[in-house]
């Protein structure tokens, strides 16, 4: 059944595409270069697992930017690796034969379970039906019959934007309905493909999930605050700012936060794995990172282009303001580069400090 879905797609990767995207996945998944092959191994021939994925509230953007991403491999290895049994948007079958196979794989075969978009609770959960049933009775009735769940996109994780208040369906996310199942979260808005194929990869490889944060997102991917590993992080240190955007600032690169980058209260592996084969993500292309990947992030981390409440500012001047005072100032500039640390040490601690402990 799986090949009704591949039909729709391109053919299967070859040998050094197979090989390119296992690499990839290493790389986001922090393995080193020698698990290369025991990835590849794996994907090339375990089982593959059977997977279930139903779609309920959201835009689609989560497979939209899967399995349509411009870089072909991610999405042809995915499906050279799992068996995509049930899949609303890419399945050739329609209408009843497409829920015979619904039926079919989860009544008679072991499968995972991978859900897109949130669930509507209010008023009996009316506002999102498929085949006359609701979202929440087909979770119902297909979650204990999963292996495990992955939730994908922030509306499967957190409710996403139909949750934003007042939340006028009742929308949640998989974990407020579910329980007694592992679920790995994978919030993005939408999330990077790539954090999906780690998380497939490693179940393979090492035959079960990620290990994950207390927000139930792997480590591998969400293990690290954004602002930490930002390539305008200097700039912040420094105390250099875009004012607004369009500024002489701006054109010079300058860090985002004054212009709402939420980068210091997000946790994401955007900078290090970037996305499309142009290899950008939000902030290198000049916009703040808006907190996508967090619970809520429509309420919490809006207005999207104020400022941060509880982030200090670094207010140095540079540490070395002229090429020429170099030689002169490098002791002077390392006491001033201790300083300044300390003073981002104190802001860090004022940043909400929920998740300090998962990622430091
Ligand atoms: Fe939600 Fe996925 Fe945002 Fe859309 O489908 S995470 S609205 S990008 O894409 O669920
Ligand atoms: Fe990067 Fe944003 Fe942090 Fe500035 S505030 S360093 S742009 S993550
Ligand atoms: Fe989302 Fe911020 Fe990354 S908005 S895509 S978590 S840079």
């Amino acid at each position: 059944m799986a090949d009704t879905v591949n039909k729709t797609l391109e053919p299967v990767l070859n040998r050094r595409g197979f090989l390119k995207g296992c690499t990839m996945a290493a790389a986001a998944l922090g393995l080193s270069e020698t698990m290369i092959p025991k990835l590849a191994e794996a994907a090339a021939t375990a089982e593959r697992p059977r997977v279930v994925w139903l779609h309920f509230q959201e835009c689609t953007g989560c497979t939209e930017s899967l399995l349509r991403s411009s870089h072909p491999d991610i999405a042809r290895l995915l499906l050279d690796i799992i068996s995509l049994d049930y899949h609303e948007t890419v399945m050739a079958a329609a209408g009843h034969q497409a829920e015979h196979i619904l039926q079919e794989t989860v009544n008679t075969h072991p499968f995972l379970l991978v859900v897109e978009g949130a669930i509507p609770t209010k008023d009996g959960g009316i506002y999102c039906k498929i085949a006359g049933r609701t979202a929440m009775d087909i979770l119902a009735e297909v979650a204990p019959k999963a292996s495990a769940i992955i939730a994908i996109g922030t509306c499967a994780t957190f409710g996403g934007v139909q949750a934003a208040a007042p939340n006028p369906t009742g929308a949640v996310g998989v974990e407020a309905l579910v329980s007694g199942k592992p679920i790995v979260n994978i919030p993005g808005c939408p999330p990077n493909p790539i954090s999906f194929l780690g998380t497939i990869l490693h179940y393979l490889t090492f035959n079960k999930l990620p290990a994950v944060d207390k927000l139930n997102r792997p480590l591998f991917a969400y293990g690290r605050r954004i602002h930490d590993h930002c390539e305008r992080r200097a700039h912040f240190d420094e105390g250099r700012f875009v004012e607004q955007f369009g500024d002489q600032f701006h054109k010079l690169g300058y860090c985002l936060y004054k212009v709402g980058c939420k980068g210091p209260e997000t946790f994401s592996n955007c900078p290090a794995v970037r996305f499309n084969d142009v290899d950008v993500w939000p902030v290198s292309v000049g916009h703040g990172c808006i907190g996508c990947t967090e619970p809520d992030f429509w309420d919490t981390m809006s207005p999207f282009y104020e400022r941060l409440p509880q982030v200090k500012i670094p207010g140095g001047t540079g540490i070395i303001d002229s090429a020429d005072r170099i030689g002169k100032t490098v002791l002077g500039a390392t006491a001033a580069f201790v300083g300044i640390h300390a003073v981002v040490g104190i802001g860090k601690r004022l940043v909400k400090g929920k998740k300090n402990s998962d990622s430091e």
